[in-house]
């Protein structure tokens, strides 16, 4: 089970401007083949589903480890969305006034019709997540295997993203992203060497772009955060360390397996309410409710 923190990973910067068709791109990092609910959901299945886990334990460790570390990287990009369309709408609660109006001709529509100009389980064309995404084949080499190339895949489309809009909250959520999602590349390609004997390092990094070229991804590097697989659990999964082992392919610098990030990550931002969508309620009964409640 997972116990929840009302925490955030890292403190995401307030944008200066919303950005709909930006939002829109970010879409793909969250409800994408490739996206976090992708990793998610793999890795939980694959943890939920592993047979005769007690002879492979370290495996199980980690792979239901790094699902549980998945929770929060789809909090974080949902988040980044929600924080670029704020400010999308009019504030205006009149409908005459049509406030929705600039959005007429986003990319994305779903934002606000289906939501309060929020995130969406969907990718960057609109398309529902699905579970067809979700590869669990029993085998613990293939998934593995399956994970690496759904780590490398997300890498990927996260450089392809940070290319496509200069936006300060998305280029912060993908920058630790690109940090994080770097480890597990490493967590996956250790456990298929330490399993087979094959240097799987030697396919590292896809694409061959160093986080480094990322200003956003080389602070938390140099922090040494490309270095540590925290365990997302109060005394579970210590296993996981039994992989983790060695020093960082890149830089070699020392590899450590840690409990739970340094002051556990920021509060989630407190977003504006949109009155146009009336989101969390239409402006008069906000108004009651709040009366009653003080
Ligand atoms: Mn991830």
């Amino acid at each position: 089970m997972i116990l929840r923190l009302d925490r955030l990973l890292i403190d995401l910067p307030k944008p200066n401007n919303p950005d709909p068709n930006a939002a829109a791109a970010v879409q793909e990092l969250l409800g994408g083949k490739y996206g976090e609910l992708s990793t998610l959901m793999n890795y939980t299945f694959q943890s939920f589903n592993m047979r005769g886990r007690d002879k492979v334990r370290p495996f199980y460790d980690l792979v239901a480890n790094i699902a549980a570390e998945e929770y929060g990287h789809i909090e974080l990009v949902a988040y980044t969305i929600n924080l670029i369309l704020t400010g999308a709408a009019k504030k205006d609660p009149d409908p005459v006034a049509a406030p929705l109006g600039p959005q007429k001709d986003a990319r994305n529509s779903y934002h606000w019709v289906a939501g309060g100009n929020t995130a969406l389980p969907m990718d960057s064309m609109g398309n529902w997540w699905n579970g067809s995404y979700v590869n669990d084949s029993g085998n613990l080499k293939q998934n593995l295997l399956f994970n690496f190339h759904l780590e490398c895949g997300a890498r990927a489309n996260k450089i392809r993203a940070y290319e496509s809009t200069t936006d300060p909250t998305a280029r912060a959520m993908i920058g630790y992203l690109l940090v994080r999602g770097g480890v597990h590349i490493v967590a996956y390609a250790k456990a298929l060497e330490k399993l087979t004997g094959v240097d799987v390092g030697k396919l590292l990094p896809i694409p061959d772009i160093s986080n480094k070229k990322f200003p956003e991804a080389k602070a938390h590097e140099e922090k040494g955060l490309h270095t540590k697989l925290y365990r997302f659990s109060v005394d579970d999964y210590k296993q996981a360390g039994q992989i983790w082992t060695g020093k960082h392919p890149e830089d070699g610098q020392e590899l450590s397996y840690e409990h739970l990030p340094k002051d556990y990550g920021a509060p989630p931002p407190n977003l504006d309410e949109e009155p146009g969508l009336g989101a969390p309620l239409d402006p008069d009964t906000l108004k009651d409710l709040l009366k009653k409640m003080t």
